[in-house]
């Protein structure tokens, strides 16, 4: 059987879905600047980019190299094409202008450029996550500034949403709006491969993924649904559970995306007022809309992640998502307060 890659895909998408040709476009600069970021990530110490810089992002926290490098090459890649009005990413404090001599186009690019970066000097699996939306028609000028109203859509208007995961295989998984692919680096030819044809997340599981470290900090909902994942089959679930946490979002739905299971990143009282610690538009976002259409759920652990109406570019918000049994579950614990 010929092997898809990811130019074919896409054509055929454009053909028999009406996939925009410029949307088509967008997808595959975001995939080769993904190859560019797994190849400076692969060198680790011999490329002289791991550890830190002496900067803080507007997250406060301290920019590895490789997330300054990863920021630069998904700029650099997508700023001439013509096919956006502007980008955001987890690594600048405000949007991203197009710059005056290139046209700008109909699409907003907003993207983690490399998630889990703390887990790069210790050779753990990190990624590129991204969000794909319309520039609204009222804030689209290709002589005035674009303001950061414009990417404050709810998670229901992305048109496209991936993820890049750099692992012992360099893979992108990718939405379009119905279903959920995978497709893998064939670093000899360079191309991404279809190789995983429609992804879904199982309706149960019996394994979750937190940051158990934590576990003082949360809210009564939360303390109470996991000590029954932790009575096992002697408690309510009636059933042992296995954990995992691998503090690299990507990696961590990546696996739940294969074999089930339930994400989860509650506020807590660390940081009191604060909704929790992923961000909203470039980390829940595109990975509920992935979750969501390969079958699972993900909530805010009372509404809907992607129903959110975002009030910043940098806004965060606590994370539910998975097999979507586990996932209502959780959720209703919630709502029982
Ligand atoms: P903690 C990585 O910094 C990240 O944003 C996600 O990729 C990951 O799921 C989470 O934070 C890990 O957080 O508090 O366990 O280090």
């Amino acid at each position: 059987m010929s092997r898809i890659t990811l130019s074919r895909y896409l054509i055929e998408k454009t053909r028999s879905h009406n996939t925009p040709a410029d949307l088509r476009f967008l997808i595959e600069v975001v995939a080769r600047a993904c190859k560019g970021i797994s190849h400076a990530v692969s060198k680790g110490a011999l490329g002289g980019v791991l550890g830190s810089m002496d900067t803080e992002n507007i997250q406060g926290e301290v920019q590895k190299k490789l997330d300054v490098l990863s920021n630069e090459i998904l700029l650099e890649a997508n700023e001439w094409g013509g096919h956006l009005a502007g980008m955001a990413s987890e690594e600048m404090d405000k949007a991203y202008q197009i710059p005056g001599k290139y046209p700008k186009g109909a699409y907003l690019l907003v993207f983690d450029p490399l998630d889990g970066s703390s887990n790069i000097d210790v050779n753990v699996s990190v990624g590129t996550i991204f969000s794909v939306l319309r520039c609204p028609a009222d804030s689209f000028s290709q002589n005035d500034s674009l303001g950061e109203e414009a990417f404050l859509q709810p998670g229901t208007k992305q048109v496209a949403a991936g993820y890049a995961i750099y692992g012992p295989q360099t893979m992108l998984v990718l939405t379009l709006g119905d279903g959920v692919k995978g497709f893998t680096l064939d670093r000899e030819l360079g191309s991404f491969v279809l190789t995983h044809d429609n992804i879904h997340v199982p309706q149960s599981t019996a394994e979750f993924a937190v940051n158990m470290s934590n576990q003082r900090h949360w809210e009564a909902p939360m303390q109470r649904y996991v000590e029954e994942l932790l009575a096992g089959k002697d408690g309510p679930l009636g059933k042992d559970y296995n954990m995992r946490w691998i503090a690299s979002m990507v990696a961590d739905v990546h696996r739940i995306l294969t074999r089930g299971g339930i994400f989860m990143y509650p506020r807590d009282a660390r940081e009191p007022g604060k909704p929790g610690k992923l961000r909203l538009m470039y980390e829940a976002n595109p990975m509920s809309l992935i979750i969501e259409q390969a079958g699972g759920a993900a909530t805010n652990g009372s509404e809907r992640i992607l129903d959110i109406q975002p009030e910043s570019l940098h806004q965060r918000v606590a994370v539910f998502l998975g097999s979507r049994e586990e996932v209502e579950r959780v959720t209703g614990y919630h709502h029982q307060g």
